[in-house]
């Protein structure tokens, strides 16, 4: 079959496809002409999928409703609407997932800013984890300050404030880095304002949030802030919590702390905004002098 047969029937099939509308729902993207690329350049040519617009993109070929299915994809940030090759994830789809595993493998391993920790003055101090490998393993030795920890906690803070904030680097370095400097100034100035008194703030690296039993025994604060850093999820990765309870201590569980979460400007509630909540958590706290469980069940008693 020569060049020119074969042009007319790609053309007439283009032309049905287009009358079925199927080629419109779903245009495949103009060839573009191969940049030149020098040898040995690593060359995907497929648009770049973290972009926004990649990102949301329909990949179901030939969608019944476009309309209905964008409408459907944009109520979530699932992988909805991603459409397959065959039984498999499309090339997009599957670039895109190891691009979003990459980032929380960055938030995972990265390191806090010490900058960051400096602009408010916080000493660090470590839990008994003595790595990160560690820290992913034992999440009991996370809970646990080490002895060089209590010694210099003991030296160095105020003893029993009414609040004691804490941050920890916890599952996402990027939390810290990108949301301590909004929410730190927010909560400090806001206890300030409500005339609530504070201990001495201060970095625990390798922390998980049952670390606040063990901080409580040496300041004695009425109430434990610990800020942390989230579980990165694959579509956001910075998100900070603020896990706080009523005089921790020894035997105090998850049952005994609340938690405001998903603290980030990407996606969640805006720091400043986490920052306000916090404060009103902790006055709650004081006022009802509990938390987690007990907090709920006294407050709607209250009515
Ligand atoms: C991992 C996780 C869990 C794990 C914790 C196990 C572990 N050892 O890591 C499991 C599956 C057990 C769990 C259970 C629950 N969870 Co949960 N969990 C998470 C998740 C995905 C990540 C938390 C994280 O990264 N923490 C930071 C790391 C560093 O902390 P950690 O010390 O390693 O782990 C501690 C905390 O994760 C804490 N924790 C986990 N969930 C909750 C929930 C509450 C209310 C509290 C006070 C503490 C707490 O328990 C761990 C052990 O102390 C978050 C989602 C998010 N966006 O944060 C939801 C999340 C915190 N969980 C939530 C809920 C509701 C619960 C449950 C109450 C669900 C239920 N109905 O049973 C239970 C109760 C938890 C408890 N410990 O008593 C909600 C809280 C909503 C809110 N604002 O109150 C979140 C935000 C999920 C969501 N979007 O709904 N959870």
């Amino acid at each position: 079959m020569d060049q020119a047969k074969i042009e007319a029937i790609v053309q007439a099939v283009l032309a049905e496809l287009a009358k079925t509308g199927a080629t419109s729902a779903a245009p495949a993207p103009a060839p573009s002409a191969p940049s030149p690329a020098a040898p040995g350049d690593l060359v995907i040519d497929l648009p770049d999928p973290t972009r926004p617009e990649a990102r949301r993109a329909i990949g179901v070929d030939h969608p019944y409703d476009l309309e209905g299915l964008r409408n459907l994809a944009a109520t979530t940030t699932a992988r909805l609407a991603v459409g397959r090759a065959g039984p498999r994830p499309k090339t997009r789809t599957l670039l895109l997932f190891q691009a979003d595993h990459g980032v929380t493998q960055d938030a995972i391993y990265g390191e806090v800013n010490p900058d960051v920790l400096k602009q408010f003055d916080l000493f660090t101090v470590q839990t008994q984890v003595r790595d990160r490998q560690e820290y992913l393993l034992r999440p009991d030795l996370g809970r646990r300050l080490s002895d060089e920890a209590k010694r210099v906690i003991a030296e160095r803070c105020v003893k029993n404030p009414q609040v004691q904030i804490v941050v920890g680097d916890g599952l996402s370095a990027a939390a810290i880095n990108n949301n301590l400097p909004q929410i730190f100034p927010v909560i400090t100035q806001g206890l300030k304002a409500a005339g609530i008194r504070m201990g001495t703030p201060f970095f625990i690296k390798f922390a998980r949030v049952g670390v606040i039993n063990d901080v409580n025994e040496i300041v004695g604060a009425d109430v434990v802030v610990i800020l942390i850093g989230e579980r990165p999820g694959l579509g956001v990765a910075d998100a900070l919590s603020a896990y706080m309870g009523w005089r921790p201590g020894p035997g105090k569980t998850d049952a005994h702390r609340d938690v405001i979460c998903m603290i980030t400007a990407n996606g969640g509630t805006n720091p400043l905004e986490g920052g306000a909540y916090v404060v009103e958590l902790i006055k709650k706290t004081l006022k009802y002098q509990a938390s987690g469980v007990e907090l709920k069940l006294k407050s709607a008693g209250a009515g």
